[in-house]
Protein backbone atom coordinates (compact mmCIF):
# COMPACT_ATOMS: atom_id res chain seq x y z
CA UNK A 1 0.00 0.00 0.00
CA UNK A 2 1.50 3.72 -1.02
CA UNK A 3 2.43 5.29 1.82
CA UNK A 4 4.44 7.96 3.36
CA UNK A 5 6.53 8.74 6.40
CA UNK A 6 8.33 11.53 8.09
CA UNK A 7 12.41 10.96 8.35
CA UNK A 8 14.52 12.70 10.40
CA UNK A 9 18.11 13.02 9.94
CA UNK A 10 18.86 13.85 13.68
CA UNK A 11 21.56 15.93 14.99
CA UNK A 12 24.22 13.40 14.86
CA UNK A 13 23.41 12.49 11.43
CA UNK A 14 23.89 16.37 10.53
CA UNK A 15 27.17 17.03 12.23
CA UNK A 16 28.73 14.13 10.85
CA UNK A 17 27.96 14.85 7.47
CA UNK A 18 25.83 11.54 6.76
CA UNK A 19 23.06 13.25 5.32
CA UNK A 20 23.70 12.68 1.81
CA UNK A 21 24.45 8.82 3.05
CA UNK A 22 21.38 8.46 4.35
CA UNK A 23 19.44 10.02 1.77
CA UNK A 24 21.25 8.29 -0.85
CA UNK A 25 20.27 4.97 0.64
CA UNK A 26 16.14 5.87 0.95
CA UNK A 27 16.61 6.68 -2.33
CA UNK A 28 18.81 3.66 -3.49
CA UNK A 29 16.31 1.35 -1.91
CA UNK A 30 13.30 3.02 -4.50
CA UNK A 31 11.53 5.59 -2.09
CA UNK A 32 10.80 9.01 -3.09
CA UNK A 33 11.92 12.00 -1.22
CA UNK A 34 8.38 14.36 -1.98
CA UNK A 35 9.40 16.74 1.54
CA UNK A 36 12.75 18.02 2.26
CA UNK A 37 14.20 20.74 4.77
CA UNK A 38 16.59 21.62 6.93
CA UNK A 39 15.91 23.42 10.25
CA UNK A 40 16.39 24.07 13.77
CA UNK A 41 13.89 21.74 15.68
CA UNK A 42 11.56 24.12 18.31
CA UNK A 43 11.14 22.50 22.11
CA UNK A 44 7.32 22.16 21.16
CA UNK A 45 7.61 20.33 18.46
CA UNK A 46 9.97 17.65 20.25
CA UNK A 47 7.46 17.71 22.99
CA UNK A 48 4.81 16.93 20.72
CA UNK A 49 7.14 14.35 18.52
CA UNK A 50 8.02 13.08 21.44
CA UNK A 51 5.13 12.77 23.92
CA UNK A 52 4.90 8.62 24.12
CA UNK A 53 8.18 9.06 25.84
CA UNK A 54 7.42 11.66 28.05
CA UNK A 55 8.46 10.47 31.89
CA UNK A 56 11.43 7.86 30.62
CA UNK A 57 14.47 8.37 31.72
CA UNK A 58 15.93 9.03 28.32
CA UNK A 59 12.86 11.93 27.35
CA UNK A 60 14.92 14.80 28.42
CA UNK A 61 18.26 14.04 27.36
CA UNK A 62 17.00 13.22 23.97
CA UNK A 63 14.70 16.01 23.73
CA UNK A 64 18.23 18.21 24.58
CA UNK A 65 20.15 15.73 22.18
CA UNK A 66 17.30 17.27 19.16
CA UNK A 67 17.46 20.70 20.44
CA UNK A 68 21.76 20.62 19.94
CA UNK A 69 22.01 21.28 16.33
CA UNK A 70 19.96 21.28 12.74
CA UNK A 71 17.92 18.37 11.71
CA UNK A 72 16.68 17.54 8.82
CA UNK A 73 13.04 16.40 7.82
CA UNK A 74 12.20 14.66 5.27
CA UNK A 75 8.45 12.93 3.93
CA UNK A 76 9.62 9.64 1.98
CA UNK A 77 6.73 7.82 -0.07
CA UNK A 78 6.31 4.34 -1.52
CA UNK A 79 4.60 1.43 -1.14
CA UNK A 80 5.12 0.04 2.86
CA UNK A 81 7.70 2.43 3.52
CA UNK A 82 6.91 2.76 6.90
CA UNK A 83 8.20 -1.02 7.77
CA UNK A 84 10.85 0.20 4.62
CA UNK A 85 12.50 2.59 6.33
CA UNK A 86 12.64 1.53 9.91
CA UNK A 87 14.07 -1.82 8.58
CA UNK A 88 16.68 0.38 6.77
CA UNK A 89 17.37 2.44 9.48
CA UNK A 90 18.09 -0.36 12.03
CA UNK A 91 16.96 -1.35 15.78
CA UNK A 92 16.94 1.53 18.06
CA UNK A 93 20.13 0.57 19.58
CA UNK A 94 23.48 1.27 17.28
CA UNK A 95 25.81 -0.98 19.00
CA UNK A 96 23.55 -3.89 18.12
CA UNK A 97 21.75 -2.90 15.17
CA UNK A 98 22.48 -4.95 11.82
CA UNK A 99 25.71 -4.33 10.09
CA UNK A 100 23.70 -3.15 6.22
CA UNK A 101 21.49 -0.63 8.43
CA UNK A 102 22.21 3.17 8.82
CA UNK A 103 22.34 3.13 12.65
CA UNK A 104 24.11 -0.01 12.27
CA UNK A 105 26.81 1.28 9.62
CA UNK A 106 27.19 4.46 10.54
CA UNK A 107 25.97 4.50 14.90
CA UNK A 108 27.96 3.73 17.63
CA UNK A 109 27.68 4.26 21.60
CA UNK A 110 28.85 7.78 22.40
CA UNK A 111 28.50 7.25 26.44
CA UNK A 112 25.64 9.83 26.88
CA UNK A 113 22.43 9.13 28.13
CA UNK A 114 20.23 9.19 24.85
CA UNK A 115 20.85 6.73 22.15
CA UNK A 116 22.33 8.99 19.17
CA UNK A 117 21.01 6.98 16.37
CA UNK A 118 21.53 9.03 13.70
CA UNK A 119 17.32 9.23 12.33
CA UNK A 120 13.89 8.23 12.76
CA UNK A 121 11.15 6.87 11.17
CA UNK A 122 7.43 6.89 12.01
CA UNK A 123 6.63 3.64 12.74
CA UNK A 124 2.99 3.57 11.80
CA UNK A 125 0.38 5.75 9.78
CA UNK A 126 -1.34 6.99 12.62
CA UNK A 127 2.09 8.24 13.79
CA UNK A 128 3.34 9.36 10.03
CA UNK A 129 0.21 11.68 9.69
CA UNK A 130 0.65 13.11 13.16
CA UNK A 131 4.45 13.80 12.78
CA UNK A 132 4.07 15.17 9.26
CA UNK A 133 1.95 17.86 10.23
CA UNK A 134 4.32 18.36 13.60
CA UNK A 135 7.17 18.84 10.70
CA UNK A 136 5.81 20.47 7.75
CA UNK A 137 2.52 21.86 9.12
P1 LIG B 1 12.99 4.40 17.59
O1 LIG B 1 13.68 5.70 17.27
O2 LIG B 1 13.79 3.21 17.15
O3 LIG B 1 11.55 4.36 17.14
P2 LIG B 1 11.96 4.85 20.29
O4 LIG B 1 10.79 5.51 19.64
O5 LIG B 1 11.70 3.74 21.25
O6 LIG B 1 12.98 4.30 19.18
O7 LIG B 1 12.82 5.95 21.08
C1 LIG B 1 13.01 7.25 20.55
C2 LIG B 1 14.47 7.61 20.69
O8 LIG B 1 14.83 7.71 22.07
C3 LIG B 1 15.44 6.57 20.12
O9 LIG B 1 15.63 6.73 18.74
C4 LIG B 1 16.67 6.82 20.91
C5 LIG B 1 16.15 7.19 22.28
N1 LIG B 1 16.06 6.05 23.17
C6 LIG B 1 15.12 5.06 23.14
N2 LIG B 1 15.31 4.16 24.10
C7 LIG B 1 16.41 4.57 24.79
C8 LIG B 1 17.13 4.06 25.90
N3 LIG B 1 16.75 2.95 26.54
N4 LIG B 1 18.22 4.75 26.32
C9 LIG B 1 18.61 5.87 25.70
N5 LIG B 1 17.97 6.42 24.65
C10 LIG B 1 16.89 5.78 24.18
MG1 LIG C 1 9.97 5.63 17.75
Amino acid sequence: MTERTLVLIKPDGVERGLTGEILRRVEAKGYVITRLTKLDAAPDQLAAHYSEHEGKPFYQPLVDFMLSGPVVAAVVEGDEVIKGFRSLAGQTDPTTAAPGTIRGDLGRDWGVKVQKNLVHGSDSVESAEREISIWFG
